[in-house]
C-alpha cells in the first residue's frame, strides 16, 4: 500500500516537473519599431516578408515565439553572452534565422532628428530596464551585426517605463542617419532572471533635398504646384531599399500579435505563473489517479 502511494505521488512529481514547460511561457519583444521576433517569430504578426521566409529557412522550420527570446543570468553582460554576429537571436538556436544579414526584414521608416516611439509588447510584464543601442553610421546590413556596430553606449536607458495597453512605452531621440539601421533593444529585467533581445529595423528617409531656389512667377503658381507635388511626393520613398508591403504601421502590429496573459500585473511574474501551473496541474493528476485507484479497488 505505501509502495503503491509513493509510486503515485512520484508520477503526480514527475509529471509536474515537465508542465512548467507548456503554456505561460511568454514575456515581450518590442512591436514598434517592428522588431524581427514580432515580424518573423511564432506567434508574431506574421508579415511574410521574403526576409521573414529565409530566416525561418535558416531555422530549418519555424522560429521560437516572438516574445520568448531570452537568455538568463546575464546581469547586464550582454557582450560576454551574446557572441557577435548573433545579437538578433542572442545566440539562441531557436531564432538563428535572425542574424541572417538581408536589407529587406520588416523596417520601420524613420527620418534623422525624430523622436521615435517605441512600444515594448509585453504579454507577461516584468520589472526592469531597456537599454536601447542604435548602429553607428558605417554600419552595413549586408553584414551580420556586431558589437562593435552599436557603440559603447545605448542611446537611451529606460528603467520601469510606463506599460499602456500591454506595451511599455518609451521615447528615443534618433541622431543622423541614412539608409539602413538596426535599433538593438537590450530588456534586463529584475524581477526574473532573464534578459531579453531584439533587432528592429529602421530605414531611414533621405534627408530633405534644399528646395530649388528659382522662383516661379506668381501667375502659374497652381501648375507649377501640381508639377512638382507627384514627383516630390515619390523620391524619397524609393530611397529605402524596403518593399513598400515591408513597412509597417505600428497601431496594427499590435492588434495582429497574439498576446498571453497581458494583463498579470508587473510584481506576477512568469514563475508564479508557472508555479500556479505546477499546482493545479498536480491537483488534476493527484485526482485522477486517485479515481483510478479507486476504480481498480472496486473491481
Ligand atoms: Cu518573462
Amino acid at each position: 500500500m505505501i509502495i503503491r502511494r509513493l509510486a503515485a505521488m512520484a508520477g503526480v512529481v514527475t509529471a509536474a516537473a515537465l508542465l512548467p514547460a507548456l503554456p505561460a511561457a511568454a514575456h515581450g519583444a518590442p512591436t514598434t519599431p517592428i522588431s524581427r521576433t514580432a515580424a518573423c517569430a511564432s506567434g508574431g504578426s506574421d508579415t511574410g516578408a521574403a526576409a521573414c521566409k529565409a530566416a525561418k529557412t535558416a531555422n530549418g522550420g519555424a522560429l521560437g515565439n516572438f516574445d520568448n527570446l531570452r537568455i538568463p543570468d546575464v546581469n547586464g553582460n550582454d557582450r560576454a553572452r551574446v557572441p557577435d554576429g548573433k545579437l538578433c537571436s542572442g545566440g539562441l538556436d531557436a531564432y538563428r534565422g535572425l542574424d541572417l544579414a538581408r536589407d529587406d526584414f520588416p523596417a520601420t521608416s524613420v527620418s534623422s532628428g525624430q523622436t521615435l516611439k517605441v512600444k515594448y509588447r509585453a504579454t507577461i510584464p516584468h520589472a526592469g530596464s531597456f537599454r536601447i543601442y542604435l548602429t553607428n553610421s558605417g554600419y552595413k546590413a549586408t553584414k551580420k551585426l556586431a558589437w562593435s556596430d552599436l557603440g559603447s553606449k545605448p542611446l537611451a536607458e529606460v528603467k520601469e517605463p510606463a506599460l499602456h495597453d500591454g506595451a511599455y512605452s518609451m521615447t528615443v531621440k534618433l541622431p543622423q542617419r541614412t539608409g539602413r539601421q538596426i535599433l538593438y533593444i537590450v530588456w534586463e529585467t529584475s524581477s526574473t532572471p532573464d534578459t531579453y533581445y531584439s533587432c528592429s529595423d529602421l530605414s531611414f528617409k533621405a534627408a530633405a533635398k534644399p528646395k530649388p531656389t528659382t522662383k516661379a512667377p506668381a501667375s502659374s503658381a497652381p501648375a507649377s504646384k501640381k508639377a512638382t507635388a507627384s514627383p516630390a511626393a515619390a523620391a524619397p520613398d524609393t530611397t529605402t531599399s524596403a518593399a513598400p508591403a515591408a513597412t509597417t504601421e505600428p497601431s496594427e502590429q499590435a492588434q495582429v500579435l497574439t498576446p498571453v496573459g497581458d494583463q498579470s500585473s508587473a510584481t506576477l511574474g512568469h514563475s508564479l505563473i508557472a508555479g500556479a501551473a505546477v499546482l493545479g496541474g498536480g491537483a488534476v493528476l493527484w485526482a485522477a489517479i486517485g479515481g483510478i485507484r479507486r476504480r481498480r479497488r472496486q473491481s
